[in-house]
C-alpha cells in the first residue's frame, strides 16, 4: 500500500466521529482508517438550507470533514427521490417500488457535480479517494471532468442487480458508464461480482477477465471486498458496563423465557412483514412454546417521508397486531415491538440476551446486523444465528440456519430449530461463525481495498484506454 497521500473518503452523509461507535459499521471502519494517516470525510452536512451555502470544514480526531448542505429542492430531488425511490428499489430488485422521474435524476446529477466541484479544490497529489454507495456514482466522472488524476475507488454497499432487472431504469446505460471513469469497484459479494460482469458482457459489449474489466474503450478493476465488523469490539460491547447491565436487566424482565430478537432499520428489504408471518407460523405449530418465548423487533424508522416507507410500517403494525391478538394472554404479549433506534451498547447486551438472532432481508448486500448477533455472543452458552440465503452475509456466515425467507414453514421451522439446539452443536457453529468473522473484519475490508486501489497500474487513472 502506498505510504504516502491521503486517504479521502466521500459518502452521502458525513460523521460522526466521536462516539463513531454509535455509528454503525461502515463509520467506524472508515473513521478508523482516516485517522490512521490523517484524512479527510466529504459529503453531505445531513442539513438543507435555503441557499446553497459554502463548504464547511472542522477538524474532528485528527480528521478533516469537508460538509456541503442540500436544498430542499435538492434532498427531495437527489435523496428521497432519485436515491431512495428508484435506486435503493432497484438496487434490491423491487422494480414494482421503483419511481423514476427524469428531474430527480436531473437533481441526482446536479448534486454530484456540486459535490464534484468541491471536492476537486480539496484534492492533492498522491490522496487516494474512496466512493462510498449508489448515492455517488457519477461523482468519479465529474472529478475526472475537472482533470482529477488521482486514484478514486468506489464501493457498492447494496447488491448489484441482475441485467434484466437493472435494465428497466432508463438511462441505466449512462450509470453503468459513469463507473468506468474510476480506477476500482467493490462489491460485497462474488455473486454481485458476477452480475456486474455478466451486464458488462451482455448490455456494453465488453470484456471482464480476473477482475480486469473493459467497456466504453476503458478499463477497470473490480472485486468482492466482503464489508465486516469490530468483532473483539462488539464482544466487550456485550460483556462491559453498560452492556453487561442491559444484558442483566433483559434477562430478568426474560424470567426464563427465550427471546427471539431481529434488528433492523424499517424497510421493506429487511423482510420484516414475512418475519413476522414466521413468527406467527412458529406459535401456531408450537402450542407449548406459547408463553415461553418472544419476538423482540427493534425497527427504527427510516425515510419516512416516502410513502412506501409509510404503508410499509403501518403493514408491519397490522401484522405485528395480527399475532399478538391471535396468540396474546393476560401474562404473555408474544411480539414486543420498538421503533426506535438504541445505542449500540444496548443493541450489544439485548443480542447477548436473545436465544436467536432472526435476519430474514428479501434481498441484502451484507448486513452487519447478522454479525454483531454473533459477536455478542457469549460462546460458553451461545445463541443461533437464523439468516436469509439472500443476505450477502450468508455467503460467508454459513454455519447460520440458513433460510428462504420466502418460504413461511420453513423459516418457522428453523426458528425451532434454532431454540431446540443442543449446546454442543450451538458451540460448534458459533465457533466457526466467530472465526469466519474474524478472517473478514472491518479492518481487513479496508485494508484489502485500499491495497486493491493502490495496486491500479499508475497511469491516467480512471482514462486508461482499454488495449
Ligand atoms: P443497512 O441497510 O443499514 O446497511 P445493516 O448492514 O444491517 O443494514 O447495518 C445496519 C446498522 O445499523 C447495524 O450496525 C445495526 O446495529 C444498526 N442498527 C439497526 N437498527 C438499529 C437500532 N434500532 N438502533 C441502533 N442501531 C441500529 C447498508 C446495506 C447493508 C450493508 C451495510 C454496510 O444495506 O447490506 O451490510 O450497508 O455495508
Amino acid at each position: 500500500m502506498s505510504r504516502t497521500g491521503r486517504l479521502v473518503a466521500v459518502s452521502n452523509r458525513v460523521g460522526p466521529v466521536r462516539g463513531a461507535a454509535a455509528a454503525g459499521g461502515l463509520a467506524v471502519g472508515l473513521v478508523d482508517a482516516l485517522r490512521e494517516r490523517g484524512g479527510l470525510w466529504f459529503g453531505w452536512s445531513g442539513r438543507t438550507a435555503s441557499g446553497r451555502g459554502s463548504l464547511r470544514q472542522e477538524m474532528a480526531d485528527g480528521i478533516t470533514l469537508a460538509t456541503l448542505d442540500l436544498t430542499q429542492q435538492d434532498f427531495d430531488g437527489y435523496y428521497s427521490g432519485f436515491c431512495n425511490n428508484c435506486l435503493w428499489p432497484l438496487m434490491h430488485f423491487r422494480i414494482d417500488l421503483m419511481r423514476f422521474e427524469h428531474r430527480q435524476l436531473e437533481a441526482y446529477r446536479r448534486v454530484n457535480t456540486r459535490f464534484a466541484q468541491s471536492l476537486a479544490r480539496l484534492l492533492r497529489a498522491g490522496d487516494r479517494v474512496w466512493v462510498h454507495d449508489y448515492h455517488l456514482i457519477p461523482l468519479a466522472e465529474e472529478l475526472r471532468r475537472r482533470r482529477v488524476r488521482q486514484r478514486i475507488g468506489f464501493f457498492l454497499h447494496t447488491p448489484f442487480p441482475p441485467t434484466e432487472i437493472l435494465s428497466t431504469l432508463p438511462e441505466h446505460e449512462s450509470l453503468i458508464r459513469a463507473l468506468f471513469a474510476y480506477d476500482l469497484i467493490g462489491f460485497q459479494t462474488e455473486e454481485d461480482l458476477v452480475r456486474f460482469q455478466e451486464h458488462i458482457r451482455r448490455a456494453c459489449g465488453g470484456t471482464a477477465k480476473g477482475g480486469v474489466v473493459t467497456a466504453f474503450g476503458r478499463e477497470l478493476r473490480a472485486g468482492a471486498f466482503p464489508i465486516g465488523i469490530d468483532v473483539d469490539q462488539f464482544h466487550r460491547y456485550a460483556f462491559t458496563a453498560p452492556g453487561n447491565r442491559e444484558f442483566a436487566r433483559m434477562q430478568s424482565v426474560l424470567r426464563g423465557r427465550d427471546q427471539f430478537i431481529g434488528v433492523d432499520r424499517l424497510d421493506y428489504s429487511k423482510g420484516l412483514l414475512r418475519r413476522m408471518d414466521a413468527f406467527g407460523r412458529y406459535l401456531e405449530g408450537h402450542p407449548k412454546a406459547h408463553g415461553k418465548v418472544i419476538l423482540l423487533q427493534v425497527a427504527p424508522v427510516s425515510r419516512s417521508d416516502l410513502i412506501a416507507y409509510r404503508s410499509f410500517r403501518q403493514e408491519l403494525d397490522r401484522e405485528a397486531a395480527r399475532v399478538n391478538g391471535r396468540f396474546a394472554r393476560f401474562d404473555w404479549t408474544p411480539v414486543h415491538y420498538l421503533n426506535r433506534a438504541l445505542p449500540r451498547r444496548t443493541l450489544a447486551g439485548l443480542y447477548r440476551a436473545s436465544r436467536v438472532g432472526i435476519v430474514t432481508p428479501m434481498r441484502d448486500g451484507m448486513n452487519l446486523v447478522a454479525m454483531e448477533y454473533v459477536a455478542a455472543q457469549d460462546p460458553a452458552d451461545p445463541g443461533v444465528l437464523v439468516l436469509s440465503r439472500f443476505a450477502g452475509a450468508a455467503q460467508y456466515l454459513r454455519e447460520a440456519l440458513i433460510v428462504n425467507p420466502y418460504d413461511g414453514e420453513e423459516t418457522a421451522a428453523a426458528m425451532h430449530l434454532a431454540r431446540e439446539m443442543r449446546i454442543q452443536e450451538r458451540r460448534r457453529r458459533h465457533e466457526a461463525l466467530m472465526r469466519r468473522l474474524r478472517a473478514r473484519d472491518v479492518s481487513r475490508w479496508r485494508r484489502d481495498f485500499l491495497a486493491a486501489l493502490s495496486e491500479v497500474p499508475a497511469g491516467r487513472q480512471g482514462l486508461r484506454k482499454a488495449r
